[in-house]
Formats: structure tokens, sequence, C-alpha cells
């Protein structure tokens, strides 16, 4: 794809973000778009997020869980930017910017110095992790119907909408981090649940993946860098009035609630 095109497929997602209205796939104009496409695109995206403002504070990966992976169509991990944009600081949040926001309950790490190469271990990654925090994130796919292929998913930089941190941060030491079970309520209702082991078998492997799928585009992972480790169960939609709580077995829970219409 020319990076004329790139660019212009960008600013278009980026009005469709900014409006909150949906688009139809660009694979649906464009069937031959590549996974290189789909990533320049989110490049330029994610650089429209910083003209406007927003800083870069990490990486999320995505659809690294076969609940994941089957409730969209699409069985490739992949991975997104994180802006300073997308981070709630109040668990109560207005869907005003959202188009039909979901949500899913992940873990955040967050990095004590950078990784970087094509080999690096899980005792690299370990050594390299300074805290683990349980998280949501609200994703929200700018497509019509939420309905997508991979690279339409990546351009759309994988559906990044927002996230939220849980108050307490852990050692990543002495825990059996795939053996973290989580339960997601809406409303008071069981809606999903799930052992950490869903992603990639040990949620630590989504950190190895990304070093190496930023390797290959050149990218080192920073120091302090919050990496969004993927959905353990599949996303719950949230509409106005509704309240989530994501309780992660011995860790917490994490709690979001939805404006009611009124209230915008
Ligand atoms: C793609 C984003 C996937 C995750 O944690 O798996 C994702 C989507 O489901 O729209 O954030
Ligand atoms: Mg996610």
């Amino acid at each position: 794809m020319e990076p004329t095109a790139c660019d212009s497929w960008a600013e278009k997602l980026w009005q469709h973000r900014r409006m909150a209205t949906p688009l139809p796939r660009i694979t649906d104009q464009v069937p031959e778009l590549t996974m290189a496409d789909g990533y320049c695109i989110q490049k330029r995206l994610l650089a429209r997020h910083f003209a406007a403002g927003e800083r870069h504070v990490g990486w999320k990966m995505g659809l690294t869980s076969v609940a994941k992976q089957r409730s969209v169509g699409v069985t490739q991990p992949i991975y997104g930017g994180l802006t300073s944009g997308m981070m709630l600081l109040d668990p109560h949040t207005s869907l005003r910017p959202f188009i039909h926001p979901r949500v899913e309950p992940e873990l955040a790490v967050i990095l004590n110095r950078p990784l970087k190469g094509p080999e690096v271990t899980m005792p690299d990654v370990m050594r390299a992790i300074d805290f683990i925090i349980p998280a949501l994130e609200v994703i929200d796919s700018r497509y019509q119907d939420f309905s997508f292929t991979a690279m339409d998913v990546v351009a759309d930089n994988a559906s990044a909408a927002a996230f939220y941190l849980g108050a307490q941060a852990y050692t990543p030491y002495n825990r059996e981090w795939d053996m973290v079970g989580v339960t997601v309520y809406k409303n008071g209702a069981v809606q999903q649940t799930a052992t950490a082991a869903a992603v990639l078998g040990h949620p630590l492997r989504a950190v190895q993946l990304l070093v190496r799928m930023l390797w290959a585009q050149d990218a080192p992972l920073e120091a302090g860098t919050i990496i969004l480790t993927g959905g353990i169960t599949a996303a719950v939609p949230m509409g106005r009035g509704d309240h989530l709580t994501m309780v992660f077995d011995g860790l917490g829970e994490i709690e979001l609630h939805a404006h009611s219409e009124k209230e915008g």
C-alpha cells in the first residue's frame, strides 16, 4: 500500500473514532490489504493520537486466548499501542466516546528495564517485570457490527479504546500467574469465568511474544511500559448504566460503572 493510502485510512479511522460512528471494514474496499499494511495504518493512527497531545504509555496484546479468538473469528495474536488518552482514571465512565464497547479482564505488566531482541526468554521477561496489576480493557471496534479480518483489526489499533488499572500492584514472584482465576459479573450476574492460563498457556508469554513482534518492527519495549497481556475471557458488552465487576482470585476486584443516559 502506498504511504499516502496508509495515511488516509489512518485519518479515516481517527475521524470515526472521534465521532464514535462505525465504518465498513477496509478489506471490503481493499481486499488485498496485508498485515504490513495493517501495521502501517496502525502506526499512522497512533501518530494522529500523539499529534493530538496524547503520550505513548505502552502496548496491548490482543487475541492471545482462544475465547477471544473465537469471539471475533481471528485466530492470530496481534498488538496495538496504548496512549495516555486511553487511560481511565475513574471507575465511572461515560459511554459517549464509544460505538459498541466491550470489557475484558486482563493482567497488566509494567517493566523496569527495556526488553528487545528475537530470543528473549521467559526468565528474561520475569527479570524485567517491575509489577503486575489486575486490569480491565474497554475495546471498541470502529468497524460496523464489530466485524473485521486480522488486517482490519490491526489497522484499527487492535480495537483499543480505554483501559483501567486496579489499585494494587503485585510482585511477579511467588505466584503462579497462569493459575489466577477470573470471574466477570455484569449487574451482579456471572458472565464469564476462566483461568489466566487461557492466555497462551501463561500470561507472561504474551510479553515474550510482544517483544518478538516489536523486534520485527525495529521497536524496543521500554522501561516503564504498560503491557496489557490480552483478554483472559471473551469480552462482555457494556451498555448505559451497566456495572461490571472483574474478580481476580487472590488479587482483589476491579469495577467499572457506565453512566446512565442522563449523566452522559
Ligand atoms: C480485538 C482486540 C483483542 C484482546 O485482549 O484479545 C483484545 C477485538 O477483540 O476486537 O484486546
Ligand atoms: Mg484486550
